[in-house]
């Protein structure tokens, strides 16, 4: 959409009421010692679009990676899931992983998307469920929040399904934590089928998070156009730029927004001041061994049933049974 028509579309519309968790939850980020914004806000419409066109670089090998994964091993998958299973994908988005999925699993009862941007849930939610005819029941929630499950899913036979490496965005303690929610949300006998991208040189990490193209540096950029929009915000975009790098202490990529100049701007009625160099961390991700996966998932209280990685070592897929 070009300026011009953006304009003319805001005219049109209605002021939204501001999204207080969302300001409260910038102010405080913005308000700490090494400012940070939570990362679950990358993805307005925007920014969906633009991680979609990060998982289509060269350098981002962890969709490819993990798509080639899961049609190699989606007939092992389906053997140990077996019939009658329903489905739980935490952050489905438009479930395209989910369909080399569903293509290999025998007579899946129920699928149940959970995803936190609604409009691209129901339409993804009703794709699926004509393709597959399979009884679909969309969840509009952030899993990343406490949520139930609605009454009609019966707590049998339930498989958790959380691909690409979006476990790597909490902090371990934080994704042990997640990972024992979502055992006790699923209930005894559950599986969860989780994907975990592999440490590996620095230099591919890095580069898979600061592409040639530019396009991370937008996705990364966009937090500030959308806290512009939705709360008001007067950052210039000139004035900040893009960095991604390897933490090896942490064994994490972190991506940063680094303010080109000493700067102060106004939020929600608040002052915030930047020196020149200083940085948002906008992002973590933890890149796991096998080893060190598997650790994590039992200390949410999950046994490793089976795992996969590309004959690249590049990425892993894991099948965990509750405990
Ligand atoms: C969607 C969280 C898995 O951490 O690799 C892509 C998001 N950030 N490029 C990732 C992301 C920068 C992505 N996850």
């Amino acid at each position: 959409m070009t300026a011009v028509a953006e304009t003319v579309l805001d005219a049109k519309t209605e002021p939204r009421p501001i999204d207080e968790a969302f300001l409260a939850s910038v102010l405080s980020g913005l308000s700490k010692r090494q400012k940070t914004i939570e990362s679950k806000y990358f993805y307005d419409a925007r920014g969906s679009q633009l991680f979609d066109a990060i998982t289509d670089l060269d350098e981002y090998y962890l969709t490819r990676a993990e798509t080639a994964l899961l049609k190699e091993q989606s007939a092992e998958i389906a053997t140990l899931i077996g019939t009658g299973a329903t489905l739980v994908e935490f952050g489905s988005g438009s479930s395209v992983k989910t369909r080399i999925l569903l293509d290999a699993l025998a007579a899946l009862r129920l699928y149940v998307p959970i995803d936190i941007s609604g409009e691209h849930l129901d339409a993804a939610a009703k794709q699926v469920a004509a393709d597959f005819s399979l009884p679909v029941i969309p969840l509009h929630a952030d899993y990343t929040s406490r949520f139930t499950l609605p009454h009609q899913v019966s707590r049998d036979r339930l498989v958790g399904f959380f691909p690409g490496s979006t476990i790597g965005n909490f902090e371990p303690d934080e994704a042990a934590a997640f990972l024992d929610r979502v055992r006790s949300l699923l209930g005894p006998a559950a599986r969860l089928l989780v994907g975990a991208d592999l440490q590996k040189d620095p230099a591919r990490l890095e580069a898979a998070y600061d592409d040639a193209q530019g396009v991370t540096a937008a996705f990364n950029l966009n937090l500030l156009v959308r806290i512009n929009r939705e709360l008001g915000g007067d950052f210039s975009l000139e004035a900040f730029r893009h960095k991604a790098l390897y933490n090896a202490e942490e064994g994490r990529v972190e991506m940063h927004l680094v303010s080109l100049a000493d700067q102060s701007l106004s939020l929600g009625g608040r002052q915030i001041d930047f020196t020149a160099g200083e940085t948002i961390h906008t992002e973590n991700s933890y890149k796991y061994s096998l080893e060190s996966f598997r650790e994590l998932a039992q200390r949410g209280g999950w046994r490793s049933e089976a795992a996969w990685t590309d004959p690249e070592g590049l990425f892993s897929f894991h099948a965990l049974i509750a405990e």
